[in-house]
């Protein structure tokens, strides 16, 4: 078990304080945006708040952990092939934390209120601590390594649902347009007569956050980055829940196609996804 404690401030209280302050900070913002630029194509933006809460979490983490890695959205050229390698940069860091200021930046943009900030920290590897906060909602998600996840101090568990004919899923549009959103539109095609419905709400990390705190039965991404992904990653696992790549394999820093699920729907899940890119 790594030290959850140095320097008498635990990882998680830093997480969760980071999350707060920037959460806030961010909410205060909403509606006075003065520069808004797009990164690698017209689907993907990125404003001086993004930039800005990164740079106020990255400083505060650095006054707690001096020595502690930190690999976030803002700081990486845009592009998988960029996040990939910024991942592989820090690999042998022995504590990383990984941060996406702002999921949802075309929500926020827009007003429309599902965005969150997304903490995570890594040991060697495997995340510690999962925190993802949604200021519209004043919902705070925290998840520490065989510790349970809460939301509000209140344990967090999945869903019951066990067929997917009774599921609630979100997904996301890629914004890859040769690949992976054609690849998603079929997937969403052949799933959307066998569920209840399907939401594409715009925050990776947030619908995650929905799957461990049983409001959503599952989710799938194609083309997630660690940061968007890892935090929540350990809120469902530590709620009961399930997270794979799509072929099944357990989820590691480096999934970009992703499945997170109650347990129950996760195998019906990838067989349908896998049978649609089939098509
Ligand atoms: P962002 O708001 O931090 O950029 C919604 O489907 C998810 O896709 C969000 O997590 C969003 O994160 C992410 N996203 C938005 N634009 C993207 C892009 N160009 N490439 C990969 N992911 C993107
Ligand atoms: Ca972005
Ligand atoms: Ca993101
Ligand atoms: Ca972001």
């Amino acid at each position: 078990q790594p030290e959850s404690i140095i320097g008498g401030k635990s990882f998680t209280a830093v997480a969760v304080n980071c999350a707060a302050k920037a959460g806030e900070w961010i909410k205060s913002k909403m509606g006075s945006i003065t520069q808004l630029d797009t990164k690698y194509s017209m689907h993907d933006l990125v404003t001086e708040v993004d930039k800005g809460a990164e740079r106020m979490i990255r400083n505060l983490i650095a006054t707690h952990f001096p020595t502690h890695s930190f690999l976030g959205e803002e700081g990486v050229e845009p592009g998988s092939e960029a996040s990939a390698k910024a991942l592989q940069d820090v690999s042998d860091a022995e504590y990383l934390w990984i941060v996406d200021p702002v999921d949802g930046t075309t929500n926020y943009v827009h007003g429309f209120p599902f965005y969150s900030v997304s903490i995570a920290l890594a040991h060697r590897g495997q995340v510690i601590v999962g925190v993802v906060y949604d200021p519209s909602r004043d919902e705070l998600f925290v998840a520490e390594r065989g510790k349970g996840a809460y939301v509000h101090g209140r344990k967090m568990q999945v869903s019951p649902e066990n067929k997917l004919s009774l599921s609630l899923l979100a997904t996301g549009f890629p914004a890859d347009q040769h690949v992976a959103l054609p690849a998603n539109l079929k997937g969403i095609q052949a799933l959307a007569p066998k569920v209840r419905n399907i939401r594409v709400s715009g925050s990776a990390a947030l619908h995650l956050a929905y799957v461990a705190s049983g409001r959503l039965s599952g989710f799938w991404e194609y083309n997630l980055s660690a940061w968007d992904i890892a935090a929540g990653s350990l809120l469902v696992e530590e709620a009961g829940g399930r997270m794979s790549d799509l072929s099944g394999e357990p989820y590691h820093l480096a999934v970009r196609n992703v499945t997170a699920t109650n347990g129950l729907i996760q195998q019906e899940l990838i067989e349908e996804l896998q049978a649609a890119s089939h098509t």
